[in-house]
């Protein structure tokens, strides 16, 4: 038992408790976390444990092991050499039956001894844990006085190899992170399909791919499954080594980010598709050729209304979605389509939980590239990829003509976030809060904007969620303008940062037959507006956005 003082700083956020790795490094800081969730009620049993592979993962992993070890958890079921994708994660979770999962990763934040580390948390049915949860942890790392954890000078666990071990009253299983979950893939999607896309058939050429693992966790799940599996040749993943640094990059899988993938796709149009992950490996791009861009709203939509081609779900139907409130309404026009649910919930995944424990919905999604299903509780970026694979191999089509077809068929959705990163807090904090008063007040509804007054501001205020399963409100997940005929704008602040603030401005329009603008001339009236509303220049001194998705 070791004397202990609480630290003030461990409230989780949108998804699992992130900060830079000095923070970590405190004497207790870890262990008090540790603690914190082997005393929450009711006590887990049997965890998974497992990570991105980022910097100090595996010093964390062995202080993970030293508190659950002492603290007699029954069953510890780790991946080899730590490295585990989220979507894996939940996937052991689930299979295993645990009572959670211990994922460390920070997701799409840069890792290395300056960059970002994280906790995550996930409950027996393999989801992110809610937030009467956190807020629970939250409230015993405030009064936590002692943990528990194994003699100081006990030898490493060894995680390098597979099988199994026991120590004191705990069984150790130590397993191949990749297996369950591509096993799991391939009990959904129709793997023959994907093959004969990839290596050709008599009458069709192999369709090249480009895979980008930003270095992140993904790495060995694309190589086995592209590769071995599909038979996509080894030069189709890019940066599939896991580095404790993401070899500088910043594992985020977007335009700005993932910058070898774009530019290889411009340079050879004979890559038909492209994909990135982010570091954790539960959220995904989709380019198509020379780079084509298919914003996550429109992956979603595409893919939801293209189920009945997917094997498990032609199979067993599908229930509803669900989408993240900054997302663009693209999925409920597939939704109203087929007679179905949309459900629209607050920006995290841990919102979609509920839904899909009540088989509400099979299907749901969130703008910032992160796409999932039933089949576990996360996001799920091979998910993703391997829905648009089996799909485009039925259709014999490319992203692009699938993509445009969709526009005929629905409309188009235009979509744009600004993310302002590591603005000061303060500065971003007071913005928000002026901007919620004005937005309360109602005055601006009725305002006349834009070019020839295209838009009429029709509603104005801070987005609260009425969870239908468990009756709960969650309040303030994001201050909203929409205007008619369709524009929505939306401000929140992340909640994934370790520092500063990072301010994201949502903006997104509709229309039924302008189906090839520019998205940023597009919604220009619609940022215009936004900026003079908010004054975030005033406050915040930025005139342009980090990254532009
Ligand atoms: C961001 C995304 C959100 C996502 C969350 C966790 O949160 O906007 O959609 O669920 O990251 O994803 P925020 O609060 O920074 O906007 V991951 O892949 O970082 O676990
Ligand atoms: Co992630």
């Amino acid at each position: 038992m070791v004397l202990t003082k609480h630290f003030r700083d461990q409230r989780p956020g949108t998804s699992g408790l992130r900060k830079r790795v000095t923070v970590f490094q405190q004497p207790h800081y870890v262990e008090n976390f540790i603690q914190s969730i082997l005393n929450m009620e009711p006590k887990a049993t049997s965890l998974v444990v497992g990570g991105d592979g980022r910097y100090y993962n595996d010093v964390v992993i062995q202080k993970i092991l030293s508190v659950c070890l002492a603290n007699n958890i029954s069953r510890l079921i780790i991946a080899k050499d730590g490295i585990l994708s989220t979507p894996a994660a939940s996937t052991l979770v689930r299979e295993m039956k645990t009572d959670g999962a211990i994922i460390l990763t920070a997701s799409h934040n840069p890792g290395g001894p300056k960059g970002d580390l994280g906790i995550k948390y996930n409950l027996s049915n393999g989801g992110p844990a809610p937030d009467w949860w956190t807020e629970e942890l939250f409230a015993k790392t405030c009064e936590i006085t002692y943990y528990r954890c194994l003699v100081r000078n006990c030898p490493d666990i060894d995680i390098s190899t597979i099988g199994n071990t026991s120590f004191g009253c705990t069984k150790i299983d130590i397993v191949d992170g990749v297996y369950n979950h591509i096993r799991l893939l391939e009990s959904i999607f129709d793997f023959d399909v994907i093959r004969d896309l990839l290596v050709g058939t008599n009458e069709t050429k192999p369709m090249k791919i480009l895979v980008d693992c930003m270095n992140g966790v993904m790495g060995p799940y694309a190589k086995h499954l592209f590769v071995n599996i599909l038979g996509a040749p080894e030069s189709s993943i890019i940066n599939a080594t896991p580095l404790e640094d993401f070899g500088g990059k910043h594992p985020d899988p977007n335009l700005t980010y993932a910058t070898e993938l774009v530019e290889r796709m411009k340079a050879d149009p004979e890559i038909k598709m492209g994909a990135a992950f982010d570091g954790d490996g539960d959220r995904h791009m989709i380019l198509g050729e020379g780079a084509f861009f298919v914003t996550p709203g429109d992956s979603l939509a595409i893919i939801c209304a293209n189920l009945k081609r997917i094997r498990h779900y032609n199979q067993r139907g599908f229930k509803g979605f669900a989408r993240s409130f900054p997302t663009s309404p693209a999925v409920d026009r597939v939704a109203q389509h087929f007679g179905l649910s949309c459900y629209v919930t607050p920006t995290g995944w841990k919102y979609f939980g509920n839904l899909l424990d009540h088989e509400l919905i099979s299907v749901c999604g969130e703008e910032s590239f992160g796409i999932g299903s039933e089949h576990i509780r996360e996001k799920d970026g091979l998910w993703a990829v391997l829905a648009w694979l089996n799909v485009m191999g039925y259709f014999s089509r490319g992203v692009k003509s699938m993509t445009s077809e969709h526009w005929r068929q629905f409309g188009r959705d235009y979509f744009c976030r600004y993310d302002y990163e590591e603005c000061d807090s303060k500065a971003s904090d007071k913005m928000m809060s002026e901007l919620n008063r004005l937005l309360a007040k109602k005055s601006l509804v009725g305002k006349k904007f834009g070019h020839q007054d295209r838009y009429k501001v029709s509603e104005t205020g801070d987005y609260n969620y009425h969870d239908p399963v468990e009756r709960t409100f969650t309040l303030n997940h994001g201050s909203y303008i929409k205007c008619v005929p369709n524009g929505k704008i939306v401000f929140r602040l992340s909640g994934t940062g370790s520092t500063g603030a990072t301010v994201r401005l949502y903006l997104t329009d509709f229309s039924r037959d302008k189906l090839d603008e520019d998205p940023q001339e597009f919604l220009k009236d619609l940022l215009d507006f936004a900026l003079s509303v908010s004054k975030l220049a005033e406050f915040t001194g930025r005139t342009e956005p980090t990254v532009i998705t």
